[in-house]
């Protein structure tokens, strides 16, 4: 077996390890952030269980750091009391992003954990089968409850050789990007194997299984050994570790090999991290903005590579550059050791460690500007600034770049060797551990509002074409999410004034005028993000259905909690024939929805088209009745 097999096979509670296949596996381990976290504490509060019956919840704070305003504050104050209420740890504001504490202080090889946040993968680099999902599933895990999923393919990534200088781990994952692509990923685990493996660190591997939610990927793993021995130790975590990996003989349903000794620095250029191009085809390009950190490239030795490349220099006049140290581990090192003060020296700017600039809390770049980031999205509008154009990169190209004001190719520049450090700084002050309370009260802020139920499926489902839209529509064109509309993740009423803002600001209206729709997409309709706003608030507009050529994995799972039907053109050509305003009808929903096929009428230009519903048992007992809530409640 490979690797992802035996830790499925480990973990399974029902179904047969056939790809494509539904299983259910137990969930050892979840994670919430505050941005999904609300919606998620909501559903978990409306199943009604006590206590969180996982070995480790842990809810993080760290996306809606920005308080403009009371809204993100209340959220904070009701997801720790929720949380400790319910025997969920807090990590509170100030310690850092999920996944990287995560990593430090929670990960363990071999244990499964889903998270209600797309990069949860990031923990594949200790070793963990780790899945980003909707915060629904995540709650279903709290109480106990097992995950269910198709069982996925398993891609062997063969890795050879090692990293020349300056090369990093973001320009492997960019360089599986390019050969995969956003949409190579669905239904696959993507296992790293192979003698360059060893030569990678885990925040190395971390960078590269975080970036593999970019793929559509269920998740990405390495196999736990020596290095993960050795960062455990560093932890003062060593207890936790178990050696794992696949078996000689494993067998795997697709392979690719990555020479590491022959890649170069590359960058994601906008607006896809699909758009692989050489930095040292770049070097003629001005930036405007730099921003290092995020969840990809914010551990203790990006940062202190950074922090050598920036020392005794003046970042250019015409960059802003940015830091965000991924956790308070990282930042108190930095600051004990000097490497901060050498930032603050070059003219970095210093954030706290948080997402930031990554979901657009702050530093949106000015009107088209050029902003270099070491992060992992550069999807259309998410910075902020519509007219920005975003390139993802590695944080030595990012450091060079920013004081080169020009984009710099950092082989041919110094390579500061920093190695990993042999013990790290432990200091959990900022984790609340749920023991050490009693007799907590709730608390709700005014901002709260209940979030939206659908109805069970009607006899007929009928509906204008409210958007016609194109492929590789991400769930920041869905539902976006800035500085201005962060604030109100618990608040779906307000937030739909904004849905699919950055591809047609109309329609919003259109949609509350016409009472709800239907919207046609092209393929991999959803990538990005787990949040279900992207459901939950075309639920609030009415939307029925949505008929696209294809769906990323974790929205089409929140489309079907919500009670939305996800459906899949048999005939790609038809979409061509569908209009915006054309009214599509289902006949006998109740009828067909057990069908694969369905039969959709164009009832305005009087033709009929097949889709196809690929979806297990479950998931059509829950569109049936409207979503997960209204099933369970029903049962
Ligand atoms: C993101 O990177 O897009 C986010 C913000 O972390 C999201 C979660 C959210 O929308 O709150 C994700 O990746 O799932
Ligand atoms: Fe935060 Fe960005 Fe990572 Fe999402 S991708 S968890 S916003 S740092």
């Amino acid at each position: 077996m490979n690797l992802t097999q035996k830790i499925i096979k480990a973990h399974l509670v029902s179904g047969e390890m056939i790809p494509g296949k539904e299983i259910a596996i137990k969930i050892d381990q979840t994670l919430t952030q505050d941005s999904t976290g609300t919606m998620a504490y909501l559903q978990f509060e409306a199943l009604g269980t006590d206590k969180v019956k996982t070995y480790r919840s842990v809810a993080y704070i760290d996306h809606n750091t920005i308080q403009s305003g009371f809204e993100n504050a209340d959220d904070h104050a009701y997801i720790q009391s929720v949380a400790l209420k319910h025997g969920i740890y807090v990590s509170k504001p100030g310690n850092g992003i999920c996944h990287q504490v995560n990593l430090e202080r929670f990960g363990v090889p071999g244990m499964t954990l889903i998270g209600s946040d797309s990069h949860t993968p990031t923990a594949g680099g200790i070793g963990m089968l780790a899945i980003g999902s909707g915060g629904l599933d995540v709650a279903v895990a709290m109480g106990g409850g097992a995950l269910h999923l198709n069982m996925p393919k398993v891609v062997k990534v063969e890795l050879v050789g090692a990293l020349r200088p300056n090369v990093t781990a973001k320009d492997v994952i960019l360089e599986v990007l390019r050969v995969l692509t956003v949409k190579g990923g669905v239904g696959k685990v993507i296992e790293y194997v192979g003698e360059g493996v060893k030569t990678l660190t885990v925040p190395e591997r971390a960078t590269i299984t975080n970036m593999g939610a970019e793929l559509g990927a269920t998740t990405s793993i390495f196999p736990s050994d020596e290095q993960t021995l050795a960062f455990l130790k560093a932890q003062n975590r060593e207890q936790d570790y178990t050696p794992l990996c696949a078996d000689d003989d494993a067998q795997y349903d697709e392979s690719i090999t990555i020479d590491l000794s022959t890649l170069c620095p590359l960058a994601a250029c906008p607006h896809s991290p699909d758009n692989i191009k050489k930095i040292s085809e770049l070097t003629d390009i001005k930036v405007d903005q730099v921003c290092i950190g995020s969840c990809t490239n914010s551990s203790y030795r990006d940062l202190m590579k950074v922090a050598r490349i920036l020392k005794g220099k003046t970042v250019n006049p015409n960059v802003s550059l940015t830091i965000s140290p991924g956790s308070k581990q990282v930042f108190t090192m930095l600051a004990r050791n000097g490497a901060l003060a050498d930032m603050i020296a070059s003219g970095a700017r210093v954030l706290e460690c948080a997402c930031g600039p990554c979901i657009g809390m702050g530093q949106s770049p000015k009107n088209n500007a050029v902003s270099v980031r070491t992060f992992n999205r550069n999807f259309y509008a998410r910075s902020g600034t519509a007219s920005a154009s975003v390139y993802l990169v590695s944080p030595e190209t990012a450091a060079y770049t920013a004081l080169n004001g020009y984009f710099t190719d950092p082989s041919a520049c110094e390579f500061y060797d920093v190695q990993m450090p042999e013990s790290f700084e432990i200091n959990d002050n900022l984790i609340l551990k749920p023991e050490d309370f009693k007799d907590i009260e709730v608390t709700r802020g005014p901002n709260i509002k209940p979030f939206p139920l659908n109805t069970a499926l009607p006899e007929t489902v009928k509906g204008e074409v409210l958007l016609k839209a194109e492929d590789n529509i991400t769930t920041d064109h869905i539902m976006p999410s800035n500085a201005r509309l962060l604030p109100y993740r618990s608040n779906i009423p307000y937030l739909s004034d904004y849905c699919m803002n950055p591809v047609d600001p109309e329609f919003a209206k259109r949609a509350k005028e016409k009472k709800g729709g239907i919207i046609v997409a092209g393929s991999n309709y959803g990538q990005g993000s787990s949040r279900e706003h992207a459901a939950l608030v075309p639920l609030y507009l009415g939307i029925k259905a949505v008929i696209a050529k294809s769906f990323a994995r974790i929205h089409r799972d929140n489309l079907i909690n919500s009670g939305i039907l996800p459906l899949v053109f048999e005939n790609e050509s038809d979409y061509d024939n569908i209009d915006m305003a054309d009214v599509l009808a289902i006949e006998n929903a109740t009828e067909q929805i057990n069908n694969e096929k369905i039969i959709v009428k164009n009832v305005t230009k009087n033709v009929e088209f097949t889709v196809v519903l690929s979806i297990t048992e479950r998931q059509r007992t829950f569109l049936k009745a409207g979503g997960v809530l209204n099933s369970l409640k029903s049962e």
